[in-house]
């Protein structure tokens, strides 16, 4: 195989289109750093782009101690949301386009105003946000068994697969996104618990994260963009008719389905 960032970025989108997982790039490419692995992230969204999708915005992944702990990985990174991502409330996972997806709860931002680092506070951060959501994100990494290093993840664009955010839109203003409870359910069982604290110790810490890593690369997060902030627990597998509920304290529910 020829490392080169096309080649590895075809490489990820056949993966995905096929259903097929793949070898870790990093066993047999050295020099894959985190600048090749962010090219071939922007690479992948260029192709998605030409072939009509939209951006939507951008996640956070690995911004909590239980998700950096489970994957072994200890840094946080970024990555695209486009509209091809996006699933309706209520609308079934669709388990014949994806590999072996899992979920995980996140707190969700919808920007008011661009927000564009270097110095973004968590203060200024949020004072950027127009609403806060309830959401889950079902990842499906294109790597045999979530099995990856940082520039495997980031290249493979934070094993991104589908979203969903609660319609629920609270302001910020008076709620504590810190302490925001979040119990995650599966087919009715308890499997964890965590607040929003877990994400960076404040899912606005995660959002001036995103806003000041972003600008070290020209971008920034732009007005009607949301951010998912990472995944608050561990990421739970979901099969056929699992019933997968993320219950917040003041943000609502999301529900997903398998199908
Ligand atoms: O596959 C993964 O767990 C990497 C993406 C991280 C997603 C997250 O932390 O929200
Ligand atoms: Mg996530």
């Amino acid at each position: 195989m020829e490392w080169t960032v096309p080649a590895a970025a075809h490489r990820l989108l056949d993966a995905e289109n096929r259903r097929e997982h793949l070898a870790r790039f990093t066993d047999d490419w050295a020099e894959l750093d985190l600048e090749l692995a962010y090219r071939i992230q922007d690479e992948t969204l260029a192709r998605r782009l030409m072939r009509g999708e939209h951006i939507v915005g951008v996640k956070l992944g690995l911004t909590s101690r239980a998700k950096q702990e489970r994957m072994g990985v200890d840094s946080p990174l970024t990555a695209w949301l486009t509209d091809a991502m996006v699933l309706g409330g209520g609308v079934p996972v669709p388990l014949d386009s994806l590999i072996h997806p899992r979920v995980e709860p996140e707190i969700v931002f919808v920007l008011g105003e661009p927000l564009a680092g270097p110095g973004v506070t968590a203060t200024r951060a949020l004072a950027a946000v127009e609403s806060v959501h309830a959401g889950i994100e079902v990842i499906d990494s294109r790597y045999t068994g979530f099995r990856f290093r940082l520039a495997d993840v980031v290249a493979d664009n934070a094993s991104s697969g589908r979203v969903v955010a609660g319609s629920l839109a609270l302001q910020p203003r008076g709620l504590d996104l810190a302490l925001e409870p979040c119990v995650l359910h599966v087919n009715g069982e308890v499997v964890h618990t965590a607040t929003g604290a877990a994400v960076q110790g404040h899912p606005a810490e995660a959002l001036a994260l995103a806003a000041n890593t972003l600008a070290s690369r020209g971008i920034t997060l732009e007005a009607g963009w949301c951010v998912y902030t990472g995944g608050l627990t561990d990421a739970v597998p979901l099969g056929a008719g699992d019933h997968i509920v993320a219950e917040f304290g003041h943000l609502g529910a999301v529900t997903v389905t398998g199908e």
